[in-house]
């Protein structure tokens, strides 16, 4: 990433500065930065947007502004990601949903993108997802992986409850689970009997292979 230390996005994002933060992703994708990178840098910019907003510093407009411009990034890089996805067979399947009581979407949006361009085929449900919504398409759809998305404490509880679900119909052992989501980590996924936790998309995705034995 080029070196630009007076460009703050998460500066720049607070300052609801849309064009500003626009021109930085192309003129970063101009100059061949990884569009991982670029995402790194704007998901950091998030975060800080986070930090603000729990010690009152900005309020929720600021983070619907903030999730805007991140998806308004998103449509610069999304085609240059899909540039690089060469022609590969399809390597797995994976079904993706937040859970229920929650409506972040923009990081399970970021995990379809990266495991569509790496070859999977990728159903996405959406968000604020009951558990029996996901039993339902994991049985219709038979998905390798399902990847279960909550950003708030309150609603990784639903994780479990997705897990227990898909345990009374006998559906457990017939897909991997992998949680993510800001709140998460491997204690949690270890205690819910998630097969993985996902940092990131990236980490989701190496996670993945490594359920299904893909190297
Ligand atoms: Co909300 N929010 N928010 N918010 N929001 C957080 C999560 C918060 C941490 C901010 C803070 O206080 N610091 C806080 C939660 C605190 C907590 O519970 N611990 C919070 C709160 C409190 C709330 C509300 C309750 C505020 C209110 O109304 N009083 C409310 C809840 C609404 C609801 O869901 N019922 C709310 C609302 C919103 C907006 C709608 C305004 C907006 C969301 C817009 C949208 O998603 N369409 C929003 C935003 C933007 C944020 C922050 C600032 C950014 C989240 C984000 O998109 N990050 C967030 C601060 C933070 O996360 N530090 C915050 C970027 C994204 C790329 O990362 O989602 O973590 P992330 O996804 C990553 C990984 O987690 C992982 O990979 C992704 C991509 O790399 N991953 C997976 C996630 N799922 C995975 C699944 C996998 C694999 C990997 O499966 C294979």
């Amino acid at each position: 990433m080029s070196n630009n230390a007076a460009f703050d996005t998460a500066e720049a994002i607070m300052n609801l500065k849309v064009d500003e933060v626009l021109s930085w992703v192309k003129a970063q994708l101009a100059i061949d930065t990884p569009p991982l990178e670029v995402i790194e840098g704007l998901t950091k910019g998030l975060e800080k947007l986070g930090d603000r907003f729990s010690v009152g510093e900005c309020f929720i407009p600021e983070l619907i502004r903030g999730g805007d411009i991140f998806l308004k990034a998103m449509e610069l890089i999304r085609p240059v990601l899909e540039a690089q996805k060469t022609e590969m067979k399809r390597v797995g399947s994976l079904l993706i949903g937040t859970v229920k009581g929650d409506l972040h979407d923009l990081g399970k949006n970021l995990v379809r993108i990266i495991f569509m361009t790496a070859g999977f085929e990728v159903t996405d449900l959406g968000k604020d997802l009951p558990a029996e919504r996901f039993v339902d398409e994991i049985e219709r759809l038979k998905p390798d992986i399902v990847g279960l998305s909550a950003l708030l404490t309150t609603t990784t509880e639903q994780q479990r409850v997705v897990i227990e679900a898909l345990k009374a119909a006998n559906l457990r052992e017939k897909v991997k689970v992998i949680v993510g989501g800001a709140p998460v980590n491997q204690r949690w996924a270890d205690e819910i009997g998630a097969d993985a936790y996902g940092a990131d998309a990236i980490d989701g995705l190496r996670k993945a292979k490594a359920l299904l034995g893909i190297t």
